[in-house]
């Protein structure tokens, strides 16, 4: 029983020690900005990221680094990327953009640690072989979005066809609304940023994108 409780008390320790550090200044929370764009080994993907401290904007917390982690499932090493903190530029308040490579496809655990604060997870990080992300055989239908808008402006898929908006703007992020009730929206789409929706119903999709509404298109879903 002796030995147990002793054990117990060592095997806690560096747990303890870990906890203290990481929890030592505070609480920051990191919130991605926008939907993640779909991920392809050896290709650029860029993060953004806002880093609140107390679920406020705080400009006090700029000026530090940030570590993004990602765990291979399969095992393997741990990537670590360090993203530079805004360094006192009041206009950056807390947000942090970064451009990563992972080189390798597979599933990630992964996290961003905001300095040296406890890090924040987020859902695993699916990284694909190929460019579209789809199955051999899936079929699939690429849409621009590029600073002449949709392109093409209309488009037509099978139903069950996926489509596929790739944001090549690299000034702003776009999103894709549906005049339809029915559809969901995409969040705002990030320079370099993919959207996928796959359509089970024959009919006419019209959308646009909301923060430019005079940006519009169509999808046409035959049987
Ligand atoms: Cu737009």
């Amino acid at each position: 029983m002796n030995r147990r409780k002793a054990f117990g008390v060592i095997a806690a320790l560096p747990l303890a020690l870990k906890s203290s550090e990481t929890l030592a200044g505070g609480m920051a929370v990191v919130y991605l900005v926008g939907d993640l764009p779909r991920a392809i080994a050896g290709q650029t993907l860029r993060i953004r990221f806002l880093v609140l401290g107390h679920d406020m904007v705080d400009h006090l917390w700029n000026g530090f680094d940030a570590e993004i982690h990602l765990v291979p499932r399969s095992g393997g090493d741990e990537l670590i990327f360090t993203v530079p903190g805004a360094k006192g530029d009041g206009m950056s308040v807390g947000m942090y953009s970064t451009e990563i490579v992972v080189p390798d496809a597979g599933e990630y655990k992964w996290y961003i640690r905001p300095g040296s604060w406890a890090p924040t997870y987020f859902p695993t990080l699916v990284v694909h072989e190929s460019d579209t992300g789809a199955s051999p055989g899936d079929e699939f239908t690429l849409v621009d979005i590029g600073q002449n808008g949709f392109q093409p402006v209309s488009t037509t898929v099978t139903s069950g066809g996926t489509v596929i908006w790739r944001n090549t703007d690299a000034f702003s992020a776009h999103q894709v609304t549906w005049t339809s009730l029915d559809l969901n929206d995409s969040a705002p789409i990030p320079s370099g940023g993919e959207y996928a929706y796959t359509f089970d119903e024959p009919g006419t999709y019209d959308y646009y994108c909301g923060p430019h509404p005079h940006m519009t298109g169509r999808i046409n879903v035959i049987d």
